[in-house]
């Protein structure tokens, strides 16, 4: 199995933390975006969107953090991480949402700004990350998973990266308690894998 990868981005460490926490080997495939490369045909095959990250796996190849982390799951996983009945599904589906709209377009954004220098709009960024958070801890103060369960599931994987990363992005996240003992909860899940910043 190939994850064309880029080391700094939370979207692609969200793919290779999952893929360490379920022990399944992985060879990384660096993908030089400054470069272009992810818009070249050769990558476009592989992921039409031009983006990072992409699988393969034999034959079957796929884009995005969260498409990714449900494919692994189904195959790889033990059931807990994506359990079948409706109402998980239908709350990990939610959350899969909110990690490619909220987090990406709040936290994500911010630090695409702030590390690398990238244009954004920082007073709309910076109030989609503080919304974000607050929508987290909110959440976290009553259940200990994103999705309710007993157990972490995709969910977690799918939030946490872009999320934990916004004290790069100068957030102050000592400030949300809650979301400081889910990140505490992940770290200490056997299998976990850093990256910097984290
Ligand atoms: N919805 C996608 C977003 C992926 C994404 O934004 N990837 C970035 C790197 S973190 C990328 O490839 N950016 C280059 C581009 O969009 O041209 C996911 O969650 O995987």
């Amino acid at each position: 199995m190939k994850l064309h990868d880029v080391t700094l981005s939370g979207n692609c460490h969200k793919v290779r933390l999952f893929l360490s926490l379920i022990g399944q080997p992985v060879e990384l495939v660096p993908v030089n975006l400054l470069a272009g490369e992810h818009k070249q045909p050769a990558f476009r095959a592989i992921n039409p969107r031009g983006q990072v990250p992409a699988l393969e796996d034999g034959e079957f190849r796929l884009g995005d953090g969260q498409a990714i982390l449900v494919y692994l799951a189904r195959r790889y996983a033990e059931a807990s991480w994506y359990p079948q009945d409706a109402e998980t599904q239908g709350r990990i589906a939610g959350w899969l949402s909110f990690a490619a709209n909220e987090a990406q377009h709040g936290p994500a954004t911010l630090r695409l700004g702030r590390l690398f220098g990238r244009p954004i709009d920082e007073e709309l960024a910076q109030a989609r990350a503080l919304s974000a958070l607050r929508t987290l801890e909110r959440h976290l103060t009553q259940h200990a998973w994103l999705a309710e369960t007993v157990q972490p599931t995709i969910a977690d994987i799918a939030v946490y990266p872009n999320v934990a990363l916004a004290g790069d992005a100068g957030l102050e996240l000592g400030a949300y308690p809650a979301l400081q003992a889910w990140f505490a909860r992940i770290r200490a899940l056997p299998g976990y894998l850093g990256m910097p910043g984290l």
